[in-house]
């Protein structure tokens, strides 16, 4: 059985525990330390305290999403070393708080990028969109530019220096630097039982002329490849890979669930308006480009038994809140994958639905 669990950003976040704790089939809450600057050390203490409020309102906490990798890490900078020693400790602290899973990503400055947050859809809701003509007219050297998933820790017209410095950064160089941090922190991780779960870059393509690495199939093979151990593994999000149309998200999900790579499961629906171009949409199959009941069915033919969120959801019936990240087309996406499991299991795994 997977276990159902929820993103929650908090005491800041609108969306409470009790509401999460009253979503159908929701066994836990994936959070973070949210105030604890990049790249330092995550007190022991203040992990207990999250947990403990967590637990509280009878939901687990196992799954950490992120810890942010430090930029000088990407970078490969001399300074690199005192940074990853912090990322040691924060992974022992959290599996001595009882954690099981760690998410991490290792894009470049910019997480998950859109060119809209709000773009009004037919039915009166509003929906995150990447349209790549906006994007590249986009400067984010500017200082105005404000995308959800940028790291707080950048602040205005702070990331001049930064895109200064990844100038000479290739593909290559982000591959030799993540095999570094991996050498150093996976064998920390598989001592202390945790999996860690590499995010796919979001969207999976280069932007404002930085390179992103992990965006396909054969990224995630040459990931899972630098340090061959069950600690080594992916955050497998259909909604980041699956827009662009080259990934095969059912065929990825074998894959590496077969290989029981895929410790933590985004769930979200995207719809391909041109290529390069996405609109996050509905979770339901018919709503985007992606065959939601065809990704649930790969997941329960490989025996998963992890973690799996429903992803971003639209902004829906008047609510308001952190975009992507608000409550109620969240639930209605929880529900609609605890449908398809529950079909799964009832029909059994080897027969079509
Ligand atoms: C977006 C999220 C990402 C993800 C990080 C993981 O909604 O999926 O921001 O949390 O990339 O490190």
């Amino acid at each position: 059985m997977m276990k159902l669990t929820f993103r929650w950003y908090g005491k800041d976040d609108k969306v409470t525990l009790d509401n999460i704790r009253q979503i159908p089939g929701m066994t836990g809450v994936v959070s973070a330390i949210y105030d604890i600057p990049v790249g330092e050390i995550w007190p022991l203490a203040k992990i207990q305290l999250l947990k403990q409020e967590i637990q509280q309102h009878n939901l687990e906490f196992e799954v950490i999403e992120s810890v942010p990798v430090h930029e000088d890490i990407k970078l490969g900078l001399p300074t690199r070393d005192k940074y990853i020693n912090n990322y040691q400790q924060n992974i022992v602290n959290l599996a001595q708080a009882g954690v099981k899973v760690i998410c991490y990503n290792f894009m470049p400055v910019f997480d998950w990028t859109r060119s809209s947050l709000a773009k009004p859809l037919p039915d009166g809701s509003t929906a995150l969109v990447y349209e790549k003509n906006i994007v590249a007219q986009m400067d984010p050297a500017s200082g105005s530019l404000a995308l959800p998933g940028w790291d707080a820790s950048y602040g205005e017209g702070g990331l001049g220096p930064v895109l200064e410095q990844y100038k000479n950064v290739t593909a290559e160089n982000l591959w030799q630097n993540l095999t570094y941090f991996l050498k150093a922190i996976i064998p920390v991780a598989a001592q202390h039982d945790i999996r860690m779960a590499i995010h796919p870059d979001d969207p999976p393509w280069p932007i404002f002329g930085i390179p992103r690495i992990i965006t396909n199939r054969d990224a995630l093979d040459r990931l899972v490849n630098i340090v061959d151990s069950p600690s080594n593994g992916l955050t497998l999000c259909s909604g980041s890979l699956g827009v662009a149309s080259t990934n095969d998200m059912v065929a990825l999900v074998k894959e590496f669930g077969a290989k029981k790579k895929v410790h933590f499961a985004h769930i979200r629906n995207i719809k391909i308006t041109e290529e390069g171009s996405f609109e996050e949409t509905a979770h339901l199959s018919s709503a985007g480009s992606l065959d939601i009941v065809a990704i649930l069915k790969a997941y329960y033919d490989t025996g998963f038994t992890g973690y799996i969120r429903p992803d971003h959801g639209r902004m829906i019936w008047g609510e308001t809140g952190r975009p992507g990240y608000g409550l109620y087309d969240r639930a209605l996406g929880a529900t609609y994958i605890n449908g398809i499991w529950e079909t799964l299991e009832k029909l059994g795994g080897e027969q079509s639905c």
